[in-house]
């Protein structure tokens, strides 16, 4: 794994006013009383020319200073490094009002060389400049210096050259040097390639695309390419050469082999020693020749020893005579030959690891260094044939529910990867999911589906599927649960959630009664507390695919509630979906005060097909109830145009929010973010759905800055046509989201999804930056093959890049749950020591965004003390601090028993939840994210 090619980026200097010999004579304006140049000797008694000005005493200054002409050099983003001293105001009496400690830079591109005068209006400002250190009289009388050195980058790509110009407002400025410069990638050799020295590009963000060029003596391997990032810094090498055949390499070029040495194909590593009675007398020789009196055959390889000897017969007494196969194939290299399958010595090897089931041809050569020479070629080789027996079967897999009803439902599934034989029958064994193992049916069958009846409805039931072969059973498939659908089923799963939001509800109101009840009691427990336990989560939640449903509209109303048109108060449009407009609006229902809500409507005119993939979106999201995952109002289906509710979320998708808001959050609340995400997607993969399209710009941002997953659309239209990955639709797939197995053979799993959720770890913590910048898709999947990463974004804390390569192991077992990203992302929020200094508590630079906003789910669980702030009893902190609870989880864990951390979560989010519509309350006036 490599990150970047540390070669550190070269500077190029276009001006250095150290530099310039005799004065610089820039344009001034006022031409006197304005900036004045003036010649001082440096710390190292070098003359230098600085510009100073100094009018504090009267009120609006604007006094400009210009460069000479700067030509750009090829040059597309310039870096301006002004020296300077300030005078603080402070320090000056008398001065309040007239006296500034900044000053404005400005640059004007231009191709003529010779403006004689200032054109102010054309001048474009870079930025306001302030110092970091002022001096002050004492400063002035101890001959203090304090030098300020600031920088600060423009882009210049329209003309041939530009301007500099600094505006005076009324400081007391000395301009010590001003020096102008642009990166270089330098040139370098990498994989044997040479890169020139290039350019950065005109962005921040860009990448310049630069082909190599073989070092002398070598050739392509696969065409050479590098990307030259705007530090300077060489990216995500691709491809490469070789040596020449007769050379190999060392340190970055092509060596000739050395007399007595030789290398005969470019892919071999390097030269060989000549092998025996041969010899090369030059350097550079792609083989040796025989000594005299000595052969070689024309087929014999480069490395084979010389010989003198006759060719040999044919081989002896092979077990079985060779049988003519028409389609035989080489064995892969799954077939293992010991000692090896060539240059044996012996006449006995052994060949493990064949397929079950398979049909062989061995051919046996026996070969002297002559064989050929000697022109007697005839009978050389012998060979047998022979099939493998019988194994039983691998593993069944994608085991599909093509049919449900209350009593019954149809599986199909596919033929095993390896059926090691001819398959016999298969064997269906399942059981009531609460039953475990301890009852269960068994139902065979020759074909690959079966009808299976006499179900109970409401009841989830596991699956399992082998096959046989004469040699026997393979193994159990994994196991699948399905749950019996149903009116009742669904209601039933509704309500179970009904119940633990009550529970919630009961809880939080118990805790405070527990506080109560600690003050009087303390130190010793309450015993009934001791005893309290949150019922097992009832029912069970596993996600069920609305197109196994015949009929659509089943679906969409067994899992989304019909909305009256009327009690919709649509108010704008905020954006284009996939299927229309999308709005926000209000909505009313009875009994409920008005929400806001976004609206997405089917746009008239669509197809059937269009109309299904419209609603499965709702009827998916209709199955979900969790913090961090879009909720679904309902559907409109009675009347058109179709609509979709859902919750509204304030700030839009967290790509564009983050983008906005660029450099605002602290290192904190961007894992906060994080937080959110993991969770929510930790829910989606407990209900065994896998999203295929988690990327930043399908995460919806609300006023709390609480993050929830949305976008359950495109997961479909990837699954309905088999060809969707590989041909007409292969655009479908977000090749950058996407872990390499799914694009490579559509493989989508929870374990896919974790690698598109390091993805969005790296978006959010660039602030929005599109992952691996400009590159093309087919460089992207060729770079992640040979072992390329995205590297930490800059600020990034080294657990958290660590996390994101751990979400791109190659091998998806060995990527991390979302349980545990989960954890370890609690752990740090936790620890925040783990976190780089200095970026915990306050914003980089957000001067707009309120960072007293406290997102909901995204925020770490509470400390001990805002928990008791937000229930109005943190008089108590120091009481429950010297009974050891410093955290909320011990508390939930010790005093109530709650130790599932699901639990905990709904819990602490709960009330969360509900502190933070109070703080919304409160704080209204000043949030204004
Ligand atoms: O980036 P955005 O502002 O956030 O633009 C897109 C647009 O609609 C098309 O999808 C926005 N959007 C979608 N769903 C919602 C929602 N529930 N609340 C607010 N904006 C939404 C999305």
């Amino acid at each position: 794994l490599f990150t970047c090619v540390c070669v550190s980026a070269i500077p190029v200097t276009l001006l250095d006013t150290r530099t310039v010999p005799g004065e610089l004579k820039w344009a001034a304006n006022p031409a006197e009383g304005g900036w004045e140049e003036v010649s001082i000797m440096d710390e190292k008694n070098i003359p230098i020319r600085t510009y100073q000005v100094c009018n504090v005493l009267e009120p609006s200054q604007n006094n400009w200073l210009r460069t000479d002409w700067i030509p750009r050099s090829g040059a597309q983003r310039v870096y301006v490094e002004v020296k300077f001293t300030l005078r603080d105001c402070n320090s000056l009496p008398g001065v309040t009002g007239t006296c500034k400690e900044t000053f404005n830079l400005y640059y004007h591109e231009s191709n003529e060389d010779r403006e004689s005068y200032i054109k102010e209006s054309s001048f474009i400002k870079v930025d306001t400049v302030a110092a970091d250190e002022s001096f002050t009289q004492v400063d002035v009388g101890d001959r203090i210096m304090k030098l300020n050195t600031e920088i600060r980058d423009v882009k210049v790509t329209t003309r041939k050259g530009f301007y500099l110009a600094f505006q005076d407002v009324g400081a007391c400025i000395a301009l010590v040097s001003v020096r102008v410069f642009y990166k270089t990638c330098p040139l370098t050799v990498r994989n044997l390639a040479t890169f020139p020295d290039t350019v950065t590009g005109a962005d921040t963000s860009s990448l310049v695309e630069v082909r190599g060029s073989c070092v002398n003596q070598s050739e392509e391997r696969e065409e050479p390419k590098m990307y030259c990032g705007a530090d300077g810094e060489w990216l995500v090498p691709i491809g490469g050469c070789f040596c020449k055949p007769g050379y190999e390499e060392q340190g970055g070029a092509c060596k000739a082999c050395s007399a007595g040495f030789y290398k005969s194909k470019s892919s071999d590593p390097g030269c060989s020693k000549c092998p025996p009675h041969s010899r090369s007398l030059r350097d550079g020789a792609n083989v040796c020749d025989c000594h005299t009196g000595f052969f070689r055959a024309d087929f014999d390889p480069p490395s084979m020893a010389c010989t003198r000897k006759k060719p040999p017969s044919a081989p002896q007494q092979l077990i079985s005579p060779p049988r003519n196969h028409t389609l035989c194939l080489p064995c892969g290299s799954d077939v293992l030959f010991s000692p090896d399958q060539t240059g044996l010595q012996t006449t006995r090897m052994v060949v493990s690891r064949l397929r079950a089931h398979t049909h062989y041809t061995f051919i046996v050569y026996a070969r002297n260094g002559v064989s050929l020479v000697s022109g007697a070629g005839a009978s050389q080789s012998a060979s047998v044939s022979l099939t493998t027996n019988q194994a039983a079967p691998s593993p069944v897999s994608s085991i599909q529910l093509t049919d449900v009803t209350r009593h019954s439902l149809s599986l199909a599934w596919q033929q095993p990867d390896r059926p090691n034989g001819v398959i016999l029958e298969y064997e269906v064994k399942f059981y009531e999911k609460d039953q475990r193992e301890r009852s269960y049916r068994i139902m065979r069958t020759f074909l690959r589906s079966v009808d299976v009846a006499g179900l109970n409805p409401l009841t989830v039931y596991v699956f399992h599927v082998r096959a046989r072969t004469a040699a026997g059973y393979g193994e159990y498939s994994a196991p699948t649960c399905l749950l019996l659908s149903g009116d009742i089923a669904a209601k039933l799963a509704r309500d179970s959630w009904e119940v633990i939001k009550l529970l919630v509800f009961v809880a939080g109101l118990f805790i405070q009664l527990v506080f109560l009840a600690f003050l009087f009691i303390h130190p010793s427990p309450p015993s009934f507390l001791v005893h309290f336990r949150l019922p097992s989560v009832v029912g069970v939640k596993i996600y069920v695919d609305p197109f196994t449903y015949e009929d659509p509209d089943q679906a969409i109303h067994e899992f989304a509630k019909e909305i009256d048109v009327s009690n919709i108060h649509i108010e704008r449009v905020i954006g284009i979906g996939e299927f229309g407009e999308v709005c926000s609006g209000r909505l009313r229902s009875q009994g409920k005060r008005e929400i806001y809500v976004a609206i997405k409507s089917l746009k008239a005119g669509y197809s059937d097909k269009q109309r299904r993939d419209f609603l499965s979106e709702a009827s998916i999201m209709g199955q979900f109830d969790h913090p961090n995952i879009i909720r679904l109002e309902g559907v409109v289906t009675r009347c058109k145009p179709l609509m979709i509710i859902t919750e509204y979320m304030e700030n839009g998708s967290l790509d564009a929010f983050l983008r906005k808001h660029d450099g605002q959050f602290t290192v904190i609340q961007l894992v906060g973010m994080l937080r959110g995400v993991a969770s929510g997607m930790k829910y989606l993969s407990d209900m065994s759905y896998v999203h295929r399209d988690l990327a930043a710009r399908n995460i919806l941002v609300n006023s709390n800055l609480v993050c929830k997953v949305s976008d359950f659309g495109l997961s479909r239209v990837l699954e309905d046509d088999p060809e969707a990955a590989y041909t007409t639709r292969v655009r479908l797939i977000p090749i950058r989201w996407t872990a390499p197995e799914a694009i490579s053979y559509r493989k989508f799993t929870t374990a896919s999804d974790v690698w598109s959720y390091g993805i969005v770890m790296w978006e959010v913590v660039s602030y929005g930056e599109r992952p691996y910048w400009d590159m093309n898709n087919q460089d992207v999947i060729k770079a992640i093959e040979e072992g390329y990463r995205l590297p930490a974004p800059m600020d990034c804390p080294v657990v958290l890049h660590q996390l994101m390569l751990d979400c791109w192991e190659r091998e998806r077992g060995d990527r991390p749950s979302f349980s545990q990203i989960l954890n370890m992302l609690d752990k740090l929020i936790r620890n925040p020591g783990t976190l780089p200094p200095g970026t915990m508590l306050e914003s980089r630079v957000g001067s707009e965004v309120c960072v007293s906003v406290v997102p909901e789910v995204c925020v770490p669980p509470w400390s001990m003390y805002e928990w008791l702030q937000s229930i109005g009893l943190e008089r108590y902190r120091d009481v429950l601090a010297a009974a050891g609870y410093s955290s909320l989880e011990s508390l939930l864990m010790d005093r109530l028993g709650i130790i599932t951390p699901s639990h905990q979560d709904i819990l602490i989010a709960s009330v969360q939840q509900e502190m933070l519509s109070q703080m919304q309350h409160m704080q209204h006036s000043m949030v204004p994210v």
